[in-house]
């Protein structure tokens, strides 16, 4: 597709979704802050893995990427491929929510705690937020206590298997407990900041934050 056109689908996907946040479609009502359910309101459940993204699906080898983690941080880093492998590895399965409603059971990603990150780079005491960059121009933020979760990775294998580029690859973020558009693909840049930005989707009437339990789809 010639870049003109496939810029107007996008604006047009992106419009499509502002409207919906808009007049708050998909919103059921109903919350279930207690988790009694294993499917959050208003989600369906789909054993596929659908692909949603804004259209450029950048193709990053892993002897180019880089991840910078900047900011409010004590230590600065930039890691290559071999310094990224060269952290301790964890495994996580978690359930994946998406704002558009469908929700997919038991995800087995690998790769690196964000507790670990943040052992190494080390918040300043001012710091609050994160915002995770995608190599496609994406960006959303999430609150540093959130991003430091036990179930958020740095993720380069679903399944055991490696992230292929239409699902974020070679890495992506996984923040679990949120819905699935804070969890970055094509990460490249967690810049931590003391003062919250909003991201992409945040200003454009996501959620700041996107708890599924109690429906935080829009704001
Ligand atoms: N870099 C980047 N990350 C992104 C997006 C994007 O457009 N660019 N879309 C988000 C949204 S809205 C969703 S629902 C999930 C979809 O991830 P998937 O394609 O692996 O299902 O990625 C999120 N992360
Ligand atoms: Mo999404």
């Amino acid at each position: 597709m010639a870049e003109g056109k496939a810029g107007g689908v996008r604006e047009k996907l992106i419009a499509i979704k502002q409207a919906w946040a808009e007049s708050r479609r998909l919103l059921t009502g109903e919350r279930d802050p207690e988790h009694a359910n294993r499917l959050p309101p208003g989600q369906r459940l789909v054993t596929n893995w659908p692909v949603l993204d804004l259209g450029v699906k950048p193709d990053i080898a892993k002897t180019d990427w880089r991840l910078t983690v900047d900011g409010a941080v004590a230590n600065p880093i930039s890691w290559d491929w071999a310094a990224y492998q060269a952290q301790p590895q964890v495994e996580d399965v978690s359930d994946i929510h998406c704002v558009t409603q469908w929700s997919r059971f038991d995800n087995r990603w690998s790769g690196v705690a964000t507790s670990h990150l943040l052992s190494v780079v080390q918040p300043l005491p001012n710091a609050n937020v994160v915002v995770l960059h995608g190599a496609d121009g994406y960006t959303t933020n999430i609150t540093l206590e959130c991003f430091a979760g036990d179930d958020c990775l740095i993720a380069h294998a679903h399944d055991g298997v490696p992230l292929p580029r239409d699902h974020g690859g070679p890495v992506r973020a996984i923040i679990p407990r949120w819905y699935f558009w804070k969890s970055a693909k094509w990460l490249t840049r967690i810049e931590v900041l003391a003062v919250d930005k909003p991201g992409f989707w945040e200003v454009r009437g996501y959620h700041n934050e996107g708890d599924p339990w109690t429906e935080q789809r829009y704001n």
